[in-house]
């Protein structure tokens, strides 16, 4: 069990949750001399920048941008005196890649993975009504113990520069919310839940971890306030007459109200909005609540102008407007779990999250995408390394799992992407991530992960792992692009002949298939990259989904166009946006719109 609460800071009858977002002080350590030079009871210089953001995109110095290495924020904490008698914590979204927390010169906690909550219990060390100095270290090196894997290479000049196995620029640093928060000392720690429908009434199971002894009551409000139902104890079920399910684009929350009572005197109080529906998985079948679902939508990034990968308030109702209006219903979050306020939003519009944990660069190559499809063998999880790597994994599948576990629109779990999966070391390697999300799953949600191009039918060994049949596929881009399109489809059709023939009796889903596309570029008749080609490339991977009955669901690469690291094979970033980086259609979005529009939500089912 995590050593810390992750449920998401709220105020509450006994719970205080103050936002620190706002400017901080900032500032690099390109000497890495913070701590020699006292920097835990204040950093030098008199530079501000937001919190949340990526730190890499305000500056106008590629030394700035470029940067790998320590950098060092700090603010300070006013901490009411009327909070004495509380526990005191202070709780990052995330800190990117990792990071150490001082609080009034002492350090509070450590926490290594950039895309997951922790706390700082700073209880003992903060001094009452008064300021509290906060100073964070992040650092946002790429190791291949950590994920998402990748490496860090010294120039000629000794400076230090991020080497990435992945295709996303490395934007670090704080880019999610900093809450201070007051909790009771005994308080409500985490909470299970499971759904079971019978008829039109429902059954939800609860487990309730806290940490004291005294007894818990549980209440469930409908939409208008109403009481739906209540129960007693730490461990006990809801029953729901004539529940109201949350359903594909048409969700319905409840509030589910858990106190911890002393005689008549609440001790703690917490709350969250769940929705009530059934996910499995049954034959080539993707049920929600019973009914078959056929997923279309696509990947996503946290990604846009300035701010970089940091939480955007404004961009996430864009991004989930331009969803709704071109007839999506589900994304993945790769290649990291997303801010926590994204799934908030998603439960409440009724989106299907194929949540991914940070395992990324699972092959080693720094244009993978480009290598993919060559039949390369890095033997990765070969290396004498990989022991470390498996534990952070499994620390970070644990994190993302205790996060997000209670979120209505969380289908399937997504353990990997893009790993190499044809050497045996492969194997081992996935029992273990495999096992590990089944078992700290209450709700047993399908796992999957999105296989590279090199993992075929004949050469894969994993795919047996996967309640859902995850692909990336990109047949008419890197693999017999343009003209030559003909023979891309007809490698793509033998390709899906081959898991046809292998009979697994498994819903198979696309988790990419994209073209990069300027939104600048018109040619006709068309040529790569213009926008008459991503057209065409669509026409092309559509009829080929709708050629096979098991493929349940079509998630395009990607939403938006997104920013990468700097090489010949992309122009500023990735250009495989159905909407550009500034969310406006290119003419895809028209043709994704009609077709995502006209099919039945059960399609194939
Ligand atoms: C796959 C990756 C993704 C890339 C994409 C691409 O999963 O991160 O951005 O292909 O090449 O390799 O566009």
């Amino acid at each position: 069990m995590l050593d810390y609460s992750m449920l998401y800071p709220k105020t509450t009858s006994s719970r205080r949750a103050v936002s620190m977002n706002g400017m901080w002080k900032f500032q690099l350590d390109e000497k890495g001399e913070g701590e020699r030079n006292g920097w835990p009871e204040g950093i030098a210089g008199d530079q501000m920048i937001p919190v949340p953001a990526s730190f890499q995109d305000f500056f106008t110095k590629k030394d700035i941008r470029e940067y790998t290495g320590d950098v060092w924020y700090e603010t300070d904490a006013f901490v009411p005196g009327e909070w004495e008698g509380k526990a005191i914590w202070i709780r990052f979204g995330a800190a990117t890649h990792r990071a150490a927390v001082y609080v009034n010169g002492v350090k509070v906690a450590e926490h290594e993975g950039g895309f997951l909550p922790f706390v700082a219990d700073v209880t003992e060390i903060v001094r009452y009504n008064a300021k509290n100095k906060v100073v964070v270290k992040v650092n946002n090196e790429l190791t291949e113990t950590n994920i998402p894997c990748g490496r860090t290479m010294t120039l000629a000049d000794g400076k230090k520069m991020n080497k990435p196995y992945f295709d996303f620029f490395n934007y670090s640093g704080l880019q999610r919310s900093v809450h201070l928060m007051a909790v009771p000392k005994e308080a409500v720690y985490d909470f299970d839940l499971t759904y079971e429908l019978c008829g039109s009434d429902a059954k939800i199971a609860y487990s309730i971890q806290t940490t004291g002894d005294h007894p818990v009551k549980v209440s469930l409000y409908d939409a208008d306030g109403n009481e739906a139902a209540h129960s007693e104890g730490a461990e006990g079920t809801l029953f729901v007459q004539n529940a109201h399910l949350w359903q594909v684009r048409n969700a319905y929350l409840y509030r589910l109200v858990i106190q911890i009572m002393d005689d008549a005197q609440v001790v703690d109080e917490y709350e969250q909005e769940i929705g009530i529906r059934t996910v499995e998985v049954k034959g080539t079948d993707i049920l929600l609540n019973g009914s078959p679902v056929y997923l279309r939508g696509f990947g996503k990034h946290e990604d846009s102008d300035i701010v970089g990968r940091g939480f955007n308030i404004g961009v996430m109702k864009r991004d989930f407007e331009l969803m709704k209006w071109i007839g999506a219903n589900s994304f993945r979050t790769s290649h990291y779990p997303y801010s926590e306020e994204i799934y908030q939003m998603a439960d409440r519009e009724g989106f299907l999250i194929i949540d991914e944990v940070p395992a990324v660069g699972m092959f080693e190559s720094l244009m993978n995408f480009a290598e993919a499809s060559t039949g390369k063998s890095t033997a990765f999880f070969e290396k004498e390394t990989t022991p470390v790597l498996l534990k952070a994994h499994l620390k970070a599948v644990e994190e993302m799992i205790t996060r997000d576990k209670n979120h209505p629109c969380v289908i399937a779990w997504s353990l990997l992407n893009e790993p190499e999966t044809t050497n045996d070391a492969a194997v081992p390697y996935f029992k273990e991530i495999f096992d590990k999300a089944r078992e700290l799953d209450p709700q047993k949600r399908p796992r999957t992960f999105a296989l590279i191009m090199n993992s075929t039918p004949d050469k894969c060994r994993c795919y047996q792992f996967s309640d859902i049949v995850a692909l990336n596929r990109y047949y008419g881009w890197y693999v017999c692009g343009g003209y030559e399109i003909s023979n891309a489809e007809m490698m793509f059709r033998k390709e899906m002949d081959g898991w046809k023939a292998l009979d697994l009796n498994k819903p198979f889903i696309f988790t990419e298939y994209g073209a990069d596309t300027l939104g600048s570029e018109h040619k006709l008749p068309s040529v790569m990259w213009s926008q008459e080609y991503q057209d065409e490339y669509l026409e092309m991977v559509h009829g080929v989904f709708d050629s096979y009955d098991f493929v349940k669901g079509e998630q395009i690469w990607n939403f938006a166009d997104f920013q990468t690291t700097e090489g010949i094979m992309r122009v500023n970033g990735n250009k495989k946006g159905v909407f550009t980086r500034q969310r406006q259609p290119k003419d895809v979005a028209y043709l994704l719109k009609k077709r995502w529009e006209s099919l039945p939500l059960d399609y194939k089912g």
